[in-house]
């Protein structure tokens, strides 16, 4: 088994069920990765050392989930050169994903945190699967051929 290139993150417990998705999707590309609950509030310490050390433990992006006053990408972006891609998350409390959207999007200039949909999970993963097909043939051609196989499947259901 290789070592793992990808780290997903999540603010609490209770943003597993959405961030999963995005381990799903890099399982489908045989992206190996690992997956860690690390608030930003609850245990700075931690995500900065993650942060910190990540690049020299041979990952390459960091995907953060975090709901409420996001700060967990933020604070990923400020301790790494690393990509960061940021998947803001409706919570219980939350004001529907909007809390959660400014805070993770509204990077301050030279710390960008990359950001999908609310609860897009799954694209945060498509575009880590991108960035590392820069790289590496294998995952490049399985890239390609989903972009291919999305296509078919629409085609041959419009023709049906
Ligand atoms: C954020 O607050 C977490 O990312 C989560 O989305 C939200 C609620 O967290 P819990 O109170 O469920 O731990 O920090």
């Amino acid at each position: 088994m290789s070592k793992p290139v990808v780290a997903i993150l999540m603010g609490s417990q209770s943003d597993k069920d959405v961030m999963k998705k995005a381990s799903d999707v890099l399982n489908e590309f045989g992206v190996e990765h690992t997956f860690h609950v690390m608030s930003a509030h609850r245990l700075p310490d931690q995500v900065a050392d993650f942060a910190s050390h990540a690049e020299e433990r041979g990952y390459k992006v960091l995907i953060g989930g975090a709901g409420m006053a996001a700060h967990l990408c933020g604070a990923l972006a400020a301790h790494s050169t690393l990509p960061v891609i940021g998947v803001p998350l409706t919570s219980q409390i939350g004001l529907g994903g909007l809390d959660s959207l400014l805070s993770t999007v509204q990077m301050p200039k030279g710390v960008p945190v990359a950001t999908v949909a609310v609860d897009g999970s799954a694209n945060a993963a498509y575009i880590a699967v991108q960035i590392l097909a820069l790289s590496d043939a294998g995952i490049n051609a399985k890239y390609k051929a989903f972009k291919a196989g999305q296509r078919d499947k629409l085609l041959s259901e419009m023709a049906s």
